[in-house]
């Protein structure tokens, strides 16, 4: 209950950061894009990971104002770090959402609004989403993605592989980018099953035409493996793991 008021005076007091993973493309190792994941900073507590509130965020409703300023500041930032890289691809900036903020029929309105506010275009937003809410997804929330989809924004399955799901949802879901689980890539260099399990989710989303990212890219022997297995993506300690927007800068901009 505590810990229930604290978060509602974060919201009001806007104790959250941001930080920013990059997404680099293993044939070249340039940075593609950045997953932008969320932190308390707590006054007496320090800093508090995702997973120690973004629970409690749910079952409050507290994640819905905590996600679109994420979104918000995760468009502005991306788009901002764009305009100073002038003539260079743009980077794409991708968020995580919550099944609860998809239950909100305002979603694609956030959405809209946090792009048009930013000036980032649209395919360079990516909506991370996690198996289990497309496997459980009520109704409404197809529609939902299809909305968000016909803004020109891209969406990615966040953790794949782990859920109970059927493939038969990457048929029916709008889906553009298939993040393949840390718990594959972790085995990659090493154990048969797991090279022969990412091996096929790679050429999965080659004939399906969606993006593979690999996530948690601790070594180079993963990250060759993943390369020439072709995976086209990749993000991970090995490159760099996420970093306050001020490091982001200088990694970005060396010369600043
Ligand atoms: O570093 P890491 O501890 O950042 O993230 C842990 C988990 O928290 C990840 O599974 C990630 O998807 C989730 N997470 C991070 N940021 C956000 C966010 O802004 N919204 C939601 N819903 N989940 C997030
Ligand atoms: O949203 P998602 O569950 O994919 O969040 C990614 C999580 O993985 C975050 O908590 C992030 O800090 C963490 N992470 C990113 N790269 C690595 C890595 O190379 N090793 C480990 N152990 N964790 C990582
Ligand atoms: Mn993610
Ligand atoms: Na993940």
């Amino acid at each position: 209950l505590e810990m229930e008021a604290d978060l509602r005076r974060a919201v009001l007091r806007h104790e959250f950061q941001l930080r920013f993973q990059p997404i680099v493309r293993l044939r070249t190792g340039e940075i593609s894009g950045l997953e932008a994941l969320v932190r308390w900073q707590h006054p007496e507590r320090g800093m508090i990971p995702p997973l120690d509130f973004i629970p409690l965020a749910e079952e409050t409703g507290m994640i819905v104002p905590i996600g679109e300023w994420v979104l918000r500041e995760a468009c502005r930032q991306a788009a901002s770090w764009n305009a100073q890289r002038g003539d260079e691809q743009p980077l794409s900036v991708s968020v995580n959402l919550s099944a609860v903020q998809l239950d909100r029929a305002d979603l694609p309105d956030v959405v809209r609004s946090a792009l048009t506010e930013s000036g980032l275009p649209p395919h360079c937003l990516v909506i991370e989403l996690t198996e289990s809410l497309i496997v459980d997804h009520r109704p409404e929330t197809l529609r939902r993605l299809q909305a968000i989809k016909a803004l020109g924004v891209r969406l990615a399955i966040d953790d794949f592989g782990t859920g109970y799901s059927s493939l038969a949802y990457l048929r029916r879901f709008p889906v553009d980018i298939i993040k393949i689980d840390k718990s594959f890539v972790d085995d990659v260099g090493d154990v048969p099953a797991a090279a022969a399990l990412t091996h096929g989710i790679i050429q999965l989303g080659q004939a399906l035409q969606l993006s593979t990212v690999a996530e948690g890219i601790e070594d180079a022997g993963q990250l060759s493996e993943l390369a020439d297995g072709n995976c086209e993506l990749g993000q991970g300690y090995y490159f760099a793991e996420p970093l306050t927007s001020d490091a982001m800068h200088a990694l970005l901009f060396p010369g600043d």
